[in-house]
């Protein structure tokens, strides 16, 4: 969902003169404003994709989704500091024990390779660009929001138009969580199974309609990212790439918010999503604080990414991608995750933790036990107003709506 309607975003200056500025104070580039072809769509299709354009970004004209001119740049090709770099382990190599205690455990960021391969998944196959299109090219798929939160959906078939030939700074962005229970794309969920690493799931127990958006399916335009936010109820992620690259930065739970969101580094002109976050804000704030701590990573095809809860987090679109991320509970991960779910999502956590009492009664009794070490009370039936229309707010389908 780029330009990341998942997050808010700063009104951007249009002003042609202002565009220099921010190549020029940190990423230097020889090709910022190389020319490139202008896109050849249909005028059907071009109406179609400035009418969600206008709705999506409602702060930006339809005609200056180029004025930064990443298209004729280098954006795409700036070095990693490979001193940075994320572990990585081999699927045959790693037990789920050894992922449990050296990774899920601590909370550490890590990247399994060969998971689709390994693990049989139809996606190696029938994730391509070619057979997506064949098969669900009348589906209509989530590439955005409204100023009112409400979807964004375009024809598969039009999206690839547009993906093969768009030069935007920051595209749009295939970001679907819906694509599990529409018949058209119900077959997607059938290609992959969820990773023998995450065996637990615990939101389940509270039944698919009642427990947040948990699962999206993710096709990205080159340049198109997804700008740093934390995952949503402090769950953890995992995310499995099939086609192209995505580069990350992460910062570990206890660096400061101000700092990791670049707050006051975004210059008069700029734009604040993933393409100027990495290009412009992360080595600003690294001039300001050398000893920031970070991962930065390339994630490759077959590559899956193990994001802990409260790790901030930013991705790119490098090619043009295919992936699938799923966020969940599990039992290393549930400290935060209650803490977060009983003041976030009142109501369902009053349920989970009737479920949790007969399935996990030691998780259960953890969660009361938080309870009572922060002094928090949860929710009764008897609630205010207030109380309801925050919950009603935290349900919102969106995956980054709360940072
Ligand atoms: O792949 C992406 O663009 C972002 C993935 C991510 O951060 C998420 O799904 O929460
Ligand atoms: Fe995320």
């Amino acid at each position: 969902m780029s330009p990341n309607s998942h997050l808010s975003s700063n009104e951007m200056n249009n002003s042609s003169s202002m565009k220099g500025k921010a190549s020029s104070s940190c990423w230097r580039t020889t090709y910022r404003h190389r020319s490139v072809p202008q896109p050849q769509l249909s005028s059907k299709i071009q109406a179609i994709v400035d009418d969600i354009k206008r709705k999506h970004r409602s702060d930006m004209r339809v005609d200056t989704w180029t004025n930064q001119g990443f298209a004729g740049s280098d954006i795409c090709d700036m070095p990693i500091d490979t001193s940075k770099d994320i572990r990585r382990e081999a699927c045959t190599e790693l037990s789920v024990q050894r992922f449990i205690d050296e990774y899920e455990k601590p909370a550490i960021p890590v990247i399994i390779e060969g998971v689709p391969e390994n693990e049989g998944w139809t996606a190696c196959e029938n994730w391509t660009f070619k057979k997506l299109k064949k098969n669900y090219k009348a589906a209509y798929l989530k590439v955005g929001e409204d100023d009112d939160g409400k979807t964004l959906r375009m024809k598969f078939k039009h999206f690839c138009k547009y993906m093969k030939t768009q030069i935007d700074d920051s595209p749009l962005y295939i970001f679907d969580s819906t694509f599990d229970d529409k018949k058209e794309t119900t077959q997607l969920l059938h290609d992959y199974k969820v990773p023998k690493y995450f065996p637990d799931d615990l939101f389940s127990l509270v039944g698919e309609d009642c427990r947040p958006p948990y699962r999206w399916f993710l096709v990205g335009p080159k340049r198109s990212g997804t700008c740093v936010h934390l995952d949503p109820l402090g769950t953890s992620a995992w995310n499995t790439l099939l086609v192209g690259r995505k580069r990350w930065v992460v910062f570990p739970p206890h660096v400061d918010k101000r700092l990791v969101k670049a707050k006051g580094l975004v210059y008069p002109g700029e734009d604040d999503e993933a393409g100027n976050y990495f290009a412009d804000l992360l080595p600003r704030m690294l001039a300001q604080q050398p000893d920031l701590e970070y991962m930065e990573f390339m994630q490759y095809p077959g590559d899956t990414v193990f994001v802990p809860g409260g790790w901030w987090h930013a991705v790119y679109n490098i090619d043009d991608t295919i992936a699938v991320t799923q966020n969940y509970c599990s039992h290393a991960n549930f400290e935060r995750v209650w803490r977060k779910t009983r003041s976030g999502r009142k109501r369902m956590a009053v349920k989970w933790l009737e479920k949790l009492q007969i399935e996990y009664p030691k998780l259960a009794a953890l969660a009361v036990h938080l309870n009572e070490m922060d002094d928090y009370k949860m929710y009764e039936k008897k609630r205010t107003n207030e109380s309801e229309a925050e919950d009603e707010h935290s349900k919102k389908k969106s995956k980054h709506a709360m940072n």
